[in-house]
C-alpha cells in the first residue's frame, strides 16, 4: 500500500534550467553554492577593506579630523565584524562547498537544500547588518560588543541591535552549514576512504564544522540575552538590575576564542594541501597534523579568559588560563614543524599558490609568537587594548587566514573554472600583499609597546606615533593595491584564458581526478580508494613502496614493500582525466537532487523576523508567511519531481 505523500501547493514552478537568475536562486549544487559564497564574501572583503583604509587615513597623522569619533567607532566595529563573519568564515565555506564532495569522492553534500539555505541566510543576514550604514546607525560598540557599552543606557542608537540581530541570523547559517559538512564527511566518503585516508583539508573542515556547531550557539545565547536587554529591557548584563557585564565577556569569549580557530583551521588545511603538491612529497607527519588540529580545537575551549586578564579575575584564574593558553602553542608548533618537514628536501616549485603558503607559515608564526607573549598575564597587562594586540590578531588573521585563503584561490582556481589565473599578475599580487601587510601591521607592534591604545580615533602630536602610523597607512594602501591587482588578474585571465587540464599541478587528491571545471555530477563513477593521496598513487604507483613500507597503519597490509600492482587496480580506477560528455540534465542516469527555491523563501522569513526586532516587533508577523511557506513547501517537496 503506497502512502500518497503530502504535497504543498506551488506558487512558482520548480526551477529546471541551469541558466538564469532562477537557476541560482534554486540551485542545490555544492559547486554553485561555493561560487555564491566566494563572490559574496569577496564583495564583503572589499567593503571591510575600504572600512579599514578609512580608519588608516584617519590615523595617518595626529589630530586628524577626516573622521569624527562616532564614524571611527562604527568603522572599526563593522570592519572587524565584517572581516570575521562576512569574509573569512564564508570564504572558508566557499572552499568547503567546492571541495569536500570532490575530495571524499561524493557527488554532493548530505543535505543539498540545507546547504542552499545556509547560503541564503548568510547573504540576507549580511545585507541586514549592512543596511545599518544606510540608516546611518551602524554598530559602534566594537566587534566583541562589550557590555555595558552595548546596552541602551550607554548606546541608545539602534546600531548594536543591528549587530546582535545580524550575528544571530549569521549564526543560523553557520550552524546549518556546519551540521551539513559533519554529516557529509562522516557518511558520504567513497568506498575505501577511511578517516585516515581523508585529505587534510577535509579533516580541518570536519574539525572546523564541529567547532562551529559547538561555538555558534554560545554566541547565540549571548546575542539573545543582549537583544532582550536592548529591546525588552531585561538586565542580563546590566548591573543596575542585578545583571553582570563581565558575564557578557565570559560568554562572548567562550565563543570568541574557538572562533579564532574556526578562522584559521581552514587556511591551515589549504596550506597542508598546497605544500605537498609543490614539494612533490606527501605531507610530513600526516597523523600529527590531524591530531594537532583536533588538539587545538579541543584546547581552544579552555583559554577564553586570556582575553580578560585585566578584568580582575584574580591570580588563580589568570595563572590557570595563562598555562592553558601557552599549552596551545605546542600543537600549533607541531603543525609548523610538519609544514617545514614537508618542504625539507622537497622538489620545490615556487609559484603563486606556493609563495602564499610559505608566507602563511612565516607570518602566522610571528602572530603566534606575539600571542604567546600576551599569554603571560603581567605582559598582557601592558599589551591589552594596545596596538600590539591589533598587530597580533592581524598577523594571525591576515598573515595567517587571508594569505592561506589566497593560496587556495590560486591553487584551486583552475579546478573551479578550467583556466589559470595569470602567474605574473599573481606574483605581483603576492608581493604587494606581503610587503603591504608587513608595512601596515609591523609598526603596530612597537606603537602598542609604546602605549598607543587601540580604537582611539586620533592621538596627540607629541606622542611620537606619527611616523609609524603614516608608515602603517602607506602599508595598508599597498595591501589594498595588492588586492586590486588580484581583481585585475581575474578579469585579465578571463579575457585571455589559459586553459587548464583536469590535473594541472600533478595533484594528490581526488578533486584532480575529475575534469576542470567538474560536471554537475562530479564523478562518472564513484572512486574506490585504497591510499591516502589516492589519486597521486594511482598515477605514480612506482612511488607507493617509497612511502608506505615505514608506516604501521592499514596501508602496510595493503601494500607489502616492493610489491608491483596487479590488474585489479584497473577495475577500480576512475577515468582520471577523461573528458566526460554526460553533463546536462541526464547526467548519464546519475541521481542528482532537483533545484528548490524553498530554502531561499525560508531564509527571507527568518530575515524579516530579525528586521522585526530592529523596527517594532509587529514586523515580525510579516515574516511568518514566508517562514511557513518555506518550511512547509520544503518539508513536503520531493528531492526529485516524479518524471
Ligand atoms: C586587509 C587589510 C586590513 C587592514 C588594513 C586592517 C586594519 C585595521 C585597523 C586600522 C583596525 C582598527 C584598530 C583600532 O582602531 O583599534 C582594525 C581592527 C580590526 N581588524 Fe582589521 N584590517 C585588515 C584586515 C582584517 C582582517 C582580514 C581581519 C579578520 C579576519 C581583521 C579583523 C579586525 C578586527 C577583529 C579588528 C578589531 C575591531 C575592534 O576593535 O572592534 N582585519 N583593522
Ligand atoms: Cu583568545
Amino acid at each position: 500500500m503506497t502512502t500518497k505523500s503530502l504535497t504543498f501547493p506551488r506558487l512558482f514552478p520548480r526551477p529546471k534550467a541551469d541558466t538564469g537568475i532562477w537557476s541560482w536562486i534554486g540551485t542545490v549544487d555544492h559547486k554553485r553554492i561555493g561560487t555564491l559564497y566566494g563572490i559574496t564574501a569577496f564583495i564583503w572583503f572589499i567593503v571591510g577593506g575600504i572600512e579599514a583604509l578609512l580608519l588608516r587615513v584617519q590615523l595617518a597623522r595626529p589630530e586628524n579630523d577626516f573622521l569624527d569619533p562616532e564614524a571611527f567607532n562604527q568603522l572599526f566595529t563593522m570592519h572587524g565584524t565584517t572581516m570575521v563573519f562576512l569574509v573569512v568564515m564564508p570564504l572558508s565555506a566557499a572552499f568547503f562547498n567546492w571541495l569536500i564532495p570532490l575530495q571524499i569522492g561524493a557527488r554532493d553534500v548530505a543535505f543539498p537544500r540545507l546547504n542552499a539555505f545556509s547560503f541564503w541566510v548568510f547573504l540576507l543576514g549580511s545585507l541586514l547588518l549592512n543596511v545599518s550604514w544606510i540608516t546611518g546607525d551602524a554598530p559602534n560598540g566594537g566587534w566583541f560588543g562589550y557590555a555595558p557599552n552595548s546596552s541602551t543606557t550607554f548606546n541608545p542608537g539602534i546600531g548594536m541591535t543591528y549587530w546582535v540581530v545580524g550575528l544571530n541570523i549569521l549564526g543560523v547559517a553557520s550552524i546549518a552549514a556546519g551540521l551539513n559538512f559533519i554529516v557529509t564527511i562522516l557518511n558520504m566518503r567513497a568506498p575505501g576512504m577511511t578517516m585516515f585516508k581523508l585529505p587534510i583539508f577535509t579533516w580541518m573542515t570536519l574539525i572546523t564544522s564541529v567547532l562551529i556547531v559547538l561555538a555558534m550557539p554560545v554566541l547565540a545565547v549571548a546575542g539573545i540575552q543582549l537583544l532582550s536587554d536592548r529591546v525588552y529591557g531585561t538586565y542580563f548584563f546590566d548591573s543596575l538590575g542585578g545583571g553582570d557585564p563581565v558575564l557578557w565577556q565570559n560568554i562572548f569569549w567562550l565563543f570568541g576564542h574557538p572562533e579564532v580557530y574556526i578562522l584559521i583551521l581552514p587556511a591551515m588545511g589549504i596550506v597542508s594541501e598546497v605544500l605537498p603538491t609543490f614539494a612533490r612529497k606527501p605531507l610530513f607527519g600526516y597523523p600529527f597534523v590531524v591530531f594537532a588540529g583536533a588538539a587545538i580545537a579541543f584546547m581552544g575551549w579552555f583559554v577564553w579568559a586570556h582575553h580578560m586578564f585585566t578584568v580582575g579575575l584574580g591570580p588563580a584564574a589568570n595563572s590557570a588560563f595563562a598555562i592553558s593558553t601557552m599549552l596551545i602553542a605546542v600543537p600549533t608548533g607541531v603543525k609548523i614543524f610538519n609544514w617545514l618537514g614537508t618542504l625539507w628536501r622537497g622538489n620545490i616549485r615556487l609559484n603563486t599558490p606556493m609563495l602564499f603558503s610559505i608566507s602563511f607559515i612565516a607570518m602566522f608564526t610571528i602572530g603566534g609568537l606575539s600571542g604567546v607573549m600576551h599569554a603571560s598575564p603581567p605582559t598582557d597587562a601592558q599589551q591589552q587594548d594596545t596596538y600590539f594586540v591589533v598587530a597580533h590578531f592581524h598577523y594571525v588573521l591576515v598573515g595567517g587566514a587571508l594569505l592561506g585563503i589566497f593560496s587556495g584561490i590560486y591553487f584551486w582556481w583552475p579546478k573551479f573554472t578550467g583556466w589559470f589565473l595569470n602567474e605574473k599578475l599573481g606574483l605581483t599580487n603576492w608581493a604587494l600583499m606581503l610587503i603591504g601587510f608587513n608595512f601596515t601591521f609591523g609598526p603596530m607592534h612597537w606603537l602598542g609597546m609604546d602605549g598607543m591604545p587601540r580604537r582611539i580615533y586620533t592621538y596627540a602630536e607629541d606622542m611620537g606615533w606619527e611616523t609609524s602610523n603614516l608608515f602603517s597607512t602607506i602599508g595598508s594602501m599597498l595591501l589594498g593595491l595588492g588586492i586590486l591587482v588580484f581583481i585585475i588578474n581575474v578579469f585579465y585571465s578571463k579575457m585571455n584564458k589559459k586553459m587548464a587540464s583536469a590535473d594541472p599541478w600533478d595533484g594528490r587528491t581526488l578533486e584532480w581526478s575529475v575534469p576542470s571545471p567538474p560536471p554537475p555530477h562530479d564523478f562518472d563513477e564513484i572512486p574506490q580508494v585504497k591510499y591516502r593521496d589516492d589519486f597521486w598513487f594511482k598515477k605514480h604507483p612506482e612511488t607507493i613502496a617509497q612511502y608506505y613500507h615505514d608506516e604501521h597503519d592499514d596501508q602496510d597490509q595493503a601494500v607489502p614493500s616492493g610489491a608491483q600492482f596487479d590488474g585489479d587496480d584497473e577495475a577500480v580506477a576512475v577515468p582520471a582525466v577523461a573528458e566526460n560528455k554526460s553533463n546536462g540534465h541526464g547526467h548519464g542516469g546519475i541521481h542528482l537532487p532537483d533545484m528548490s527555491y524553498y530554502p531561499f523563501v525560508l531564509s527571507v522569513g527568518i530575515t524579516i523576523f530579525g528586521a522585526g526586532f530592529l523596527t517594532n516587533t509587529y514586523v515580525i508577523a510579516a515574516g511568518v508567511p514566508f517562514f511557513l511557506w518555506g518550511l512547509l513547501g520544503w518539508s513536503m517537496e520531493p528531492v526529485n519531481d516524479p518524471e
